[in-house]
């Protein structure tokens, strides 16, 4: 049975009507992809964050009272919580089993159903642990506390809590090496077949851009390279690449496809990702895909840039791919020719394949 899902998003009173729905949009389709359906969408204005559980003690009981009612199973937050405020509403709504997640936790298991690779599984693990350690420290904590952290309690009990705390941290310091060495030989062995194309002499165009925009579509149209393509979020995890022959150079390039960037990704989610991301870390060219129709469209180009700064891409040549102009008359790509002018964007189509040969040679003249 599909989980029911009661969707709260905490935004800023500031945010715009439309900005709002879109972040409920997204968070629903990221929902959608893990497979839940929602039972209820929440919108809440708030200037800061509730300390102890981020979205208001108030709102805690209407949520618990709702939740209980239409026999919900999870409660999801759109925003990064504090391990301390997850814990403190997990402690809430876990008598009535119903687990309360934050938009990391959502990511991080939707990352878990695509990983086919041993690479994708052990940065998502890796990611993982990252999020979740924080919150079983916490836990060891409350065990500490339980045991006897109080004035009256025995220094014996509260040794014992201290004890669970620390084969906790070990046991996570222990698995997080192990991953990060695999990955480094994993990383290594990208690095020599990296090394092995440079040596002879092919140049690397990598395609980035925002979950959705149609990386693998483009990909797999440019270089016949049979990837997956979904309308799905994050339908991608590993790193492609084909081969994409540039008649007016008269030679091939390589053209590598990857994860796709999504708004508020802690670093250190997207530092888990390092060895996926390093074919774009090092390519010679990008190629920025960005979905023409999205309502979001100026958002999602900023967020992209974002994340391109956090891996220190953002000084890299750039090429603005607009994709899905099938689905756009005439006219609306006039316009957005005009609008998006200072980018020196090529309009294509991945899937009715438009265009696609100003885009090669717009990538023949920047390699
Ligand atoms: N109409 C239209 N749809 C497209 C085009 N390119 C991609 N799509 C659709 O957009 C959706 C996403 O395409 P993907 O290529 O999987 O996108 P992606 O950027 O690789 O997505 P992730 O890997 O999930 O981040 C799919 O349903 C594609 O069929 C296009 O040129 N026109
Ligand atoms: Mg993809």
């Amino acid at each position: 049975m599909r989980p029911k899902v009661i969707l709260v998003d905490i935004i800023p009173p500031e945010t715009t009507p439309e900005e709002s729905l879109a972040r409920l949009n997204e968070l629903e389709s990221l929902l959608v992809t893990y497979g839940g359906f929602v039972i209820i969408r929440k919108i809440q204005k708030r200037q800061l964050p509730d300390y102890q559980t981020y979205i208001g003690k108030g709102k805690v009981q209407e949520i618990l009272d709702e939740a209980i009612e239409e026999k919900a199973n999870f409660v999801i937050i759109n925003n990064i919580l504090k391990p301390q405020q997850l814990y403190n509403l997990e402690r809430v709504f876990e008598k009535n089993e119903i687990q309360v997640w934050d938009r990391i936790d959502l990511i991080l298991k939707i990352f878990a159903k695509h990983a086919t690779t041993k690479e994708a599984k052990l940065q998502i693990e890796l990611a993982s642990l990252r999020h979740l350690g924080p919150r079983i420290f916490k836990m060891g904590m409350e065990l500490t506390r339980q045991g006897g952290g109080g004035s009256g309690g025995s220094g014996a009990r509260r040794g014992q809590g201290e004890t669970n705390i620390e084969i906790m941290k070990r046991h996570i310091a222990k698995r997080e090496q192990k991953i990060c060495s695999d990955l480094k030989k994993i990383e290594k062995n990208h690095e020599s077949q990296r090394n092995n194309r440079s040596n002879k002499g092919f140049k690397t165009a990598a395609i980035v851009g925002y979950t959705n925009a149609g990386k693998s579509s483009l990909l797999r149209t440019l270089t016949k390279k049979q990837v997956r393509v979904k309308d799905e979020l994050f339908a991608t995890l590993d790193s492609r690449i084909g081969k994409l022959y540039l008649p007016d150079i008269q030679s091939n390039c390589l053209v590598s496809d990857t994860i796709g960037f999504i708004r508020d990704l802690p670093p250190e989610l997207i530092h888990a990702f390092h060895s996926t991301l390093a074919e774009t870390i090092s390519a010679d060219l990008l190629l920025h895909v960005i979905d023409i129709n999205d309502f979001e469209i100026y958002v999602k180009i900023e967020t992209v840039n974002e994340v391109l700064k956090e891996i220190r891409c953002n000084n890299k040549k750039i090429i603005y791919v607009f994709n899905k102009i099938d689905l756009l008359d005439q006219e609306k790509i006039e316009e957005a020719k005009v609008a998006f002018k200072k980018l020196d964007p090529v309009f294509v189509s991945a899937e009715e394949k438009i265009n696609l040969d100003e885009l090669k040679s717009k990538i023949a003249q920047s390699l």
